[in-house]
């Protein structure tokens, strides 16, 4: 019943991270928000988390055992420019033997500029919402360009800018925890802005040095949204007005240059020109959508019983929607595509492994038909501090101990180095692996 879906030659595979889920002793918005009683759920911080910060060598040769042939990581601002405008040049030299230490395994450093955290200077003046602030961002870029542009790196800006908007400014859930929908529009343009800034500022000084031109690819988050009733007109206008604000906004300006203001009206904003070079896709799940419930208020319909779900976050596994996803951007934006992040939190590594290939077969299925996808990357390489959720979802391919820090990778882990060993799925991978629910 299954047959080997092989993927296109050059297709590159690996696993993604983020500096304060993963490094431990940062000082940043994270770390101060964590602090807040009530705000993790198992009341836990990132303090330690897996300690990545001085163990990245050991976690880049587990990665490079596991077959990974791109790693996808971020650097933390708050490191590098503790105060406004005074640069950590020690913490920048980190970053440099960081990279380094994946070259040197033949592995290729794909490098977050940004990963939800920002400086305490830049918390305590409004963050995104000051107007001042794409610029601010831009001059961080310029800084770890020029430190790193003598390495073969390709670049993500903002990751997930939605997802700062939507948890920090619409449901306050996230550092700063507002819930003003006026404040989360103007959040979206600051980071559209920002991410122009930092496309701007890496170009210029690649050139300035006379290096060559690197991949700049931003990092969306991704829901399949579909209407509780596809005859239900209403449950269909609001389908795509979510599709619109959550999916589609941000990145359409990244792709078409093009800020969109609050009252509505558009204007092309240069900084933004020559910004994207594929994008990267980060899917986990789908959202169903209810015109009766206010879904901007947080309200959803109830989860459907038969389909399994991530660990704490409660998202059903929905591997159809990844298709329709990858579809829709290929054919709104024609750039290649990236995917940037996709795996589930559990226990249950049957259902990681299961996870992996169901959505996998989709990923081929949208190659099949046309759609430009350059590699995959399973989130997350280990176990790590998992934002509102603390420790509670288990995402990794590695296991890690917290008491001892010590790494064991799952059985998923091997099987994935399977796939990417046969840069495929083979048949008899889809059977061990799908045909019993163990
Ligand atoms: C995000 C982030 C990751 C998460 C992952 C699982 O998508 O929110 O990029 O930091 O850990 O997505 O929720």
């Amino acid at each position: 019943m299954f047959e080997d879906l092989n993927f296109p030659k050059g297709f590159q595979w690996g696993s993604a991270a983020s500096a304060h889920q993963t490094e431990g002793g940062n000082h940043n918005s994270w770390s101060e928000w964590e602090k807040i009683p009530g705000k993790i759920k198992d009341g836990s911080n990132a303090d330690i988390a897996c300690d990545h910060y001085n163990r990245f060598e050991e976690d880049f040769d587990l990665a490079k055992e596991l077959g990974h042939q791109v790693h996808r990581f971020s650097i933390e601002w708050s490191r590098i420019e503790p105060k406004q405008g005074k640069w950590n040049q020690k913490e920048i030299d980190h970053y440099c033997s960081v990279s380094k230490a994946l070259i040197n395994r033949g592995i290729q450093p794909m490098m977050t500029l940004h990963h939800f955290a920002n400086p305490i200077w830049f918390r305590d003046i409004d963050a995104w919402l000051n107007p001042e602030s794409p610029e601010m961002f831009g001059n961080y870029a310029r800084k770890a360009a020029k430190a790193l542009s003598d390495l073969d790196i390709i670049w993500n800006t903002i990751n997930e800018p939605m997802v700062v908007v939507a948890l920090g400014h619409l449901y306050g859930e996230f550092p700063p925890g507002i819930k003003d929908f006026g404040k989360a529009q103007e959040a979206t343009k600051h980071l559209l802005m920002a991410h122009g800034q930092a496309a701007t500022q890496i170009r210029e000084i690649y050139d300035e040095l006379g290096r060559k031109q690197p991949q700049i690819v931003p990092v969306i988050s991704t829901t399949h949204f579909m209407p509780a009733d596809p005859n239900n007109e209403d449950d269909v206008e609001m389908t795509t007005y979510l599709d619109n604000l959550y999916n589609q906004i941000w990145i359409r300006g990244a792709v078409n240059g093009q800020i969109e203001e609050l009252d509505g009206s558009t204007r092309n904003y240069k900084a933004l020109e020559n910004s994207t070079d594929f994008i990267g896709i980060n899917y986990y799940s789908r959202m169903v959508v209810s015109s009766e419930m206010d879904i901007l208020a947080g309200q959803t319909p109830p989860k459907d019983p038969n389909l399994e779900r991530c660990e704490g976050l409660d998202w059903e596994v929905y591997p159809d929607g990844y298709y329709h996803v990858l579809k829709s951007y290929w054919e709104n934006y024609s750039k290649p595509i990236f995917l940037t992040e996709n795996g589930i939190g559990t226990l249950d590594d049957s259902l990681r492994r299961r996870y992996l290939i169901t959505h996998l077969q989709q990923v081929h299925r949208a190659i099949q038909d046309g759609v430009d996808i350059r590699g995959y990357l399973v989130w997350s390489l280990t176990d790590n501090f998992e934002w509102a959720q603390g420790y509670e979802s288990h995402f990794g391919l590695v296991e890690v101990d917290y008491e001892t820090q010590e790494r064991k990778p799952r059985e998923s882990a091997f099987m994935f180095r399977e796939i990417i060993e046969s840069n495929a799925l083979t048949k008899e991978i889809q059977e061990k692996h799908l045909s019993r629910k163990v």
